[in-house]
């Protein structure tokens, strides 16, 4: 069976790299539709060796479409994913607009295929965020094993997850130095070159910014389970793609190092690199481009009782956006034509 599929927003960095995901990993697809705005209309793109025409995104754009994976931003999701249900397509939708919603399920698929269930009340399932995304994929296995009371979070994020221009801020910043000129910055509102910023989406009331929020309220709705504590420290870097997570974990009863590593060796979606004799970790530069979700630097927390350490990286792009929408879209085919 194959499927005809819809990008809205075909011509973004996310919107793209499903492209190149719905290719390698070979979804089966009949007609596929590139969607963006006017400025994009008529560009040709290739795909599968097929020069494909992007067209206007519109309310009557899905016609005769089955999946429509959406990441041209929270309002386009808002304006234009009910038409797309409305015309018989389940949405996958990236953005964050229907992620807090209790009746839209939100799912990381080696976490919680089974809520896409749900899809049927609205039509639309929700993409999480992707710190939120790779940390969930570590902790999977640990949460069913022994439960999970309270995660102390600090993020590296990359500057790729604000989108194409900041990735030119921070290249072209880079260079002003090695040309001693002096660096501008527009995207974000101070030097992202050499500098870490504790400032990731706005800041709320209670001080934490909109991504820290996140952290906590889409683990709790994913986990099923309002009563985790989580806080959540998220910062920018000076990294092009990949965000990195410090997480700490209390579990509800004990698990050893070696029991986690064993886990985590066996967990979908994880690839366990964890020997810092030979100097192997996780690291960024290692993750780009590849779909596991990279984990180690496990150790035990010694200040309590139940306590585990791990460092968790993963290509924001992929794992955090494009090929979790992707493996959405596996699912859902795969429980429900
Ligand atoms: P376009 O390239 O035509 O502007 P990114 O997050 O990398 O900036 O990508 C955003 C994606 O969302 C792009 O594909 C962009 O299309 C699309 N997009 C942004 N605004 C609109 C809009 N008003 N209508 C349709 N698509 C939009
Ligand atoms: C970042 N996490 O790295 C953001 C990007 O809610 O989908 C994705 C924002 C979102 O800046």
């Amino acid at each position: 069976q194959k499927f005809n599929v819809a990008i809205a927003g075909a011509t973004g960095a996310v919107g793209g790299a499903m492209l190149d995901v719905l290719q390698r990993r070979n979804f089966p697809i009949n007609e596929l539709r590139l969607l963006a705005s006017e400025r994009s209309v008529g560009k040709k793109i290739n795909f599968r060796g097929q020069e494909l025409e992007v067209q206007l995104l519109s309310k009557d754009a899905f016609e005769g479409i089955d999946i429509a994976l959406f990441s041209a931003g929270a309002q386009r999701s808002l304006d234009f994913a009910p038409a797309a249900a409305a015309a018989g397509a389940v949405v996958i939708d990236n953005s964050s607009a229907y992620r807090m919603d209790p009746e839209i399920p939100l799912v990381v698929p080696e976490v919680n295929s089974h809520a896409i269930a749900a899809h049927s009340k609205h039509g639309i399932i929700a993409n999480p965020n992707c710190s939120t995304i790779q940390m969930l994929v570590a902790l999977k296995p640990i949460l069913d094993k022994v439960g999970i009371k309270r995660l102390v979070i600090s993020t590296y994020q990359a500057v790729s997850g604000t989108g194409a221009k900041a990735i030119e801020e921070l290249d072209s910043q880079v260079k002003a130095y090695a040309e001693t000129k002096e660096m501008k910055a527009s995207v974000y509102p101070h030097q992202i070159a050499f500098n870490c910023l504790p400032h990731i989406d706005s800041f709320l009331e209670n001080g934490y910014t909109k991504e820290e929020m996140k952290m906590v309220n889409e683990t709790r709705k994913i986990f099923e389970d309002n009563t985790i504590g989580i806080t959540a420290t998220a910062v920018r870097v000076p990294v092009f793609y990949g965000h990195s997570e410090a997480v700490n974990i209390e579990t509800k009863s004990k698990i050893t190092v070696a029991e986690v590593k064993e886990l985590l060796a066996n967990a979908p979606g994880v690839k366990l690199v964890d020997d810092p004799a030979n100097l192997k970790y996780p690291m960024a530069i290692d993750c780009a481009g590849n779909f596991e979700t990279l984990v180690g630097r496990i150790r035990e927390d010694e200040s309590i009782d139940n306590g585990i350490n791990l460092w968790v990286v993963s290509d924001n792009i992929l794992k955090g956006a494009a090929l979790n929408a992707v493996q959405i879209a596996e699912s859902f085919v795969a429980q429900y034509k």
